[in-house]
C-alpha cells in the first residue's frame, strides 16, 4: 500500500535516495519498494547547494523523472515548502500531479540550509508551520502522504520543544513525523520515540548515527528509515576516481573493469523492449 511505503508503515520499511531517473532505476533493481527524492542530492546534481538555490519547479521536474523511471512510490523532500502556506500547498499539488506519493515538509525558514551545515538554524514558528501543514492537507487529497519534519533537535532546542512540535503537527494533520538528529549515536532519536509513543508513525534519517543497527529501530517500532544520500555520495566517489585516473592516464584500460558496461546501461533501461516495439509498430508482419 502506498502510504505504508512512504512513511506510515507498521513494519520497519526503507526509502532509498534517488536524485534522477538513473538512480531511481538502480534503487528499484536493488529491491527497494519506495524512494526518497532527496533535496541535498537533487541540488548537488543540479550543481546547487542545499540552501534553496534550486527552485520548486526544478524539484518537481526531477521528481517526475524519478517517478516515471521507477514507477515506485516516492516521498519527496519538500524542504520547508519554499515559502509560506501558499507556496507549500502549490508545491504539494504539483508534486501530486507528477505522481509523487507524498511530501516531507520541515519546520525551517526560507531559504533553508542543509541540517548538517552550520549551527542554530532558525526554526519556523509552530503556528505558522502548522498552517503550512494544514494548507497542504486541505489541498491534496487523502491518498497523498504528508510527513512533518522536526528540526528542533538539529537546531539545539531540546526534547521538550521537539515533542511539543510533534503534537502540534499531528494536530495540524500530518500523517507521520520525521525526527532529525545530527548526533553520531541514535540516543536522542530513541529518546524522542519513547516520549512520543507512536502517536503518529516515526520516520528517521540515520545519516550521522549510521553505526546503530536497524534492529534497534525495529524494537523501537519506528516506521521508516531513509537512506538519504548514499547513491549520490557513491556516484561522487566513483566519478571522482574515474575522472582522476582518466586525466592522469589518458587511457581507459585501467578503469574498464570497474565501471558499468554499456550492456548494463542498455539492460537497465530495457532497450530490448524498444527493439520488440519496433518489430510491432515500425515493421509489423505482413506490411511490406
Ligand atoms: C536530504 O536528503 O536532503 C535531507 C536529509 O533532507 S539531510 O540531508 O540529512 O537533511
Ligand atoms: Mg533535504
Amino acid at each position: 500500500m502506498l502510504r505504508a511505503q512512504v512513511g506510515c508503515s507498521r513494519e520497519l520499511s526503507f526509502l532509498m535516495e534517488a536524485h534522477d531517473g538513473l538512480s531511481a532505476a538502480i534503487a528499484k533493481r536493488a529491491g527497494f519498494t519506495g524512494l526518497w527524492a532527496s533535496g541535498l542530492s537533487i541540488a548537488s546534481c543540479l550543481g546547487y547547494r542545499d540552501a534553496s538555490e534550486g527552485s520548486w519547479s526544478q524539484l518537481v521536474d526531477v521528481v517526475e523523472r524519478i517517478v516515471d523511471s521507477s514507477q515506485l512510490p516516492v516521498l519527496v523532500d519538500g524542504d520547508g515548502g519554499f515559502g509560506n502556506f501558499n507556496n507549500a500547498r502549490l508545491l504539494a499539488r504539483k508534486l501530486r500531479q507528477r505522481g509523487a506519493a507524498g511530501v516531507a515538509l520541515e519546520d525551517s525558514c526560507f531559504p533553508k540550509m542543509n541540517s548538517f551545515v552550520g549551527d542554530l538554524h532558525p526554526l519556523a514558528d509552530i503556528d505558522e508551520f502548522s498552517g503550512r501543514l494544514r494548507a497542504v492537507k486541505d489541498t491534496v487529497a487523502q491518498d497523498f502522504v504528508l510527513v512533518a519534519r522536526i528540526e528542533a533537535l538539529i537546531a539545539g532546542h531540546g526534547m521538550d520543544e521537539a515533542i511539543s512540535r510533534a503534537h502540534a503537527y499531528a494536530e495540524a494533520g500530518a500523517d507521520a513525523i520525521l525526527i532529525h538528529s545530527r548526533r553520531t549515536a541514535a540516543d536522542e532519536i530513541l529518546a524522542f520515540v519513547r516520549a512520543w509513543q507512536n502517536r503518529l508513525p516515526v520516520v528517521i534519517v540515520p545519516t550521522k548515527y549510521y553505526r546503530t543497527p536497524v534492529s534497534a529501530y525495529r524494537e523501537a517500532r519506528i516506521s521508516t528509515v531513509i537512506w538519504a544520500n548514499h547513491s549520490v555520495r557513491a556516484a561522487i566517489a566513483a566519478m571522482r576516481q574515474v575522472c582522476g585516473r582518466l586525466f592522469a592516464e589518458e587511457n581507459t584500460a585501467s578503469i574498464e573493469p570497474n565501471i558499468a558496461t554499456l550492456d548494463e546501461v542498455f539492460e537497465l533501461f530495457r532497450y530490448d523492449e524498444l527493439a520488440s516495439a519496433e518489430a510491432r509498430y515500425l515493421h509489423p508482419p505482413g506490411r511490406g
